[in-house]
Parts: structure tokens; C-alpha cells; sequence
């Protein structure tokens, strides 16, 4: 298992002249930092792969998908705009040697309004579709699309692990598999341990965060039940503690922080990162 923490913790869009967050990241003892990508064309790909290099971290990419960035949409550009933004996040990732690009990839963040079954429909076989797509182009680039289930105020799309289950065996791709959030799962889930069971081997990423979103091990999120569940999975991926700046921009009101988890970033990091290690010897 290695333990990470997401670049939303500190700063929104990530940068080039943010790079010192991954100096934070190592700093602070983690072994793995996963970078959220907002704006790609804002980043100097080549320095953050040799900064991730020379301390020693390794890397995943965690997708940011605002209203325009939706795989299942109706309309085919904002379908091609999502294409088109996943494979630049896959090559992002393959340049910086990442082997994850984490998140709701189906759609886009914050979209969750009732629909009929038939546009429901719709949608599930466009998001199938896509990712088929791009899990070949996923492939190509040694990188697996981690698809994440969101809580019911971020998505009316995939909320339980039993949905991602289904929608990752009609995807059928080996480079598109399943990650979960406690976040979420918290919200969604009757039991956190069943959920983690139900993905078993199809889990690939998971993100360990609090019920606010604050320091994991500070509120109550069931941690006992996650740990003995990813034990009888027998999960080794990374386990990342994602939270969010106020300040973060392209999915503001989706996170919708409001105030300070903490008194300050590097105490949120620094004490779920001392939780989890106790919480989950590797
Ligand atoms: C993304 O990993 C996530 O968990 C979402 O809640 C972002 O809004
Ligand atoms: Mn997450």
C-alpha cells in the first residue's frame, strides 16, 4: 500500500509555479502524490515528472471534470470536449509515470437532477461507450482509467459500488477499473466494508477521506470496517487522502467547502497520513 495525498489539498488549478506542493507532499512523508489536473497547458509537464522523480514519489492523476467534460452528455461536442481531455490527462499521466487517472470519468461533476429511465438509459450507454473508447487509448499508454462512484449531490449517475460493478462489466476493459471514496461511501453505502468487497479485485484506486473531508481519523467514518475490507481483498494500491482547498476552481461547488477543515493544509495532511499508517501497517 502507499499512502498519498492529492494536490487539491493545497492548491486550485495546479501549476507549474505550484510545484513546491510536491516538495510538501514528500516533506511530509508520504510516497505518493496524486496530482489533480485541471489545465494541462498550464503545467510544465517535463520539470513536475523530474520534481515527482527526484523525491522519490510515486505519482497517480486525478480527473477534474467540470460541466463541459461529461462522456454521457446528449450533446456530441461536450462528448468530444471529455474525450479529448481524458487522453491529454492519459498522457499527462504516461509523461509524468503515472499508472492511475482516478475519478468520475462517466460524467460530470456536480450534474444530478432527476431524469427519466430513458434519458438514464441513454446516457449509461453513451458513458459505456466512451469509456470502451478510451480504455483502449488508456491501454496504448500503460495507464488504468480508476472510475469513481460519487455521492449523490455530485452525481445521479454512479452512487454504489454495486452500480460501479455493473458498469464496469458492461465497459468490459482491463484499463478500466473501479476506486472509491469513504466520502462517498459514507453518504451511499448501508456498509463500507461490503462496498469495498463488492468491487474485490476490480478495486484499483481509493481515495481515504473523513466525512467532512477534514483529517481522516478525526469524525466517523468507519475505519475499522474499510481497513478489514481492503485486508480481505487483499487491496496493495495507493490509499490518498483527497480534500479540497476553498479556493479550488473547477469543481467549486461540487466540493463545496466552505471553511477551513483544519488550521492549516499540511495539519490535515500531516495527521491522516499518521492515521492511516497506524490504521493500515503495510
Ligand atoms: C473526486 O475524487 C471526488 O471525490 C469528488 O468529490 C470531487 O468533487
Ligand atoms: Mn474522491
Amino acid at each position: 500500500m502507499q499512502f498519498g495525498a492529492n494536490t487539491f489539498i493545497w492548491v486550485s488549478p495546479f501549476r507549474t509555479d505550484t510545484l513546491w506542493v510536491i516538495d510538501r507532499v514528500a516533506d511530509l512523508g508520504f510516497d505518493t502524490v496524486e496530482v489533480a489536473l485541471e489545465d494541462s497547458s498550464i503545467i510544465d509537464v517535463d520539470a513536475l515528472a523530474q520534481k515527482i522523480n527526484q523525491r522519490g514519489l510515486v505519482s497517480a492523476v486525478c480527473g477534474a471534470f467540470g460541466p463541459d467534460r461529461d462522456l454521457a452528455h446528449e450533446d456530441p461536442s461536450i462528448r468530444d470536449n471529455a474525450k479529448k481531455y481524458i487522453i491529454d490527462s492519459l498522457d499527462f499521466a504516461s509523461r509524468i509515470g503515472a499508472k492511475i487517472f482516478c475519478g468520475p470519468a462517466y460524467s460530470a461533476v456536480g450534474k444530478a437532477r432527476p431524469v427519466e429511465p430513458a434519458v438514464k438509459e441513454a446516457e449509461w450507454k453513451r458513458a459505456v461507450t466512451g469509456l470502451q473508447e478510451l480504455g483502449e487509448e488508456a491501454q496504448k499508454r500503460g495507464v488504468t482509467i480508476a472510475v469513481e462512484t460519487l455521492n449523490r449531490f455530485e452525481t445521479d449517475f454512479l452512487n454504489l459500488a454495486s452500480q460501479l460493478k455493473r458498469f464496469l462489466d458492461e465497459v468490459g476493459h482491463p484499463a478500466v477499473r473501479g476506486h472509491l471514496d469513504t466520502f462517498h461511501m459514507n453518504i451511499e453505502e448501508k456498509d463500507l466494508g461490503e462496498a469495498i468487497r463488492f468491487i474485490g479485485g476490480d478495486l484499483v484506486h481509493f481515495h481515504a477521506c473523513e466525512n467532512d473531508r477534514g483529517a481522516p481519523g478525526t469524525g466517523h467514518v468507519e475505519w475499522e470496517k474499510v481497513r478489514d475490507a481492503l485486508h480481505d481483498i487483499g487491496y496493495e494500491g495507493m490509499v490518498v487522502i483527497e480534500s479540497f482547498t476553498p479556493g479550488v476552481k473547477e469543481i467549486a461547488k461540487a466540493a463545496s467547502i466552505w471553511r477551513p477543515l483544519e488550521k492549516d493544509e499540511d495539519t490535515l495532511a500531516a495527521k491522516g497520513l499518521e492515521f492511516l499508517r497506524t490504521l493500515l501497517p503495510v
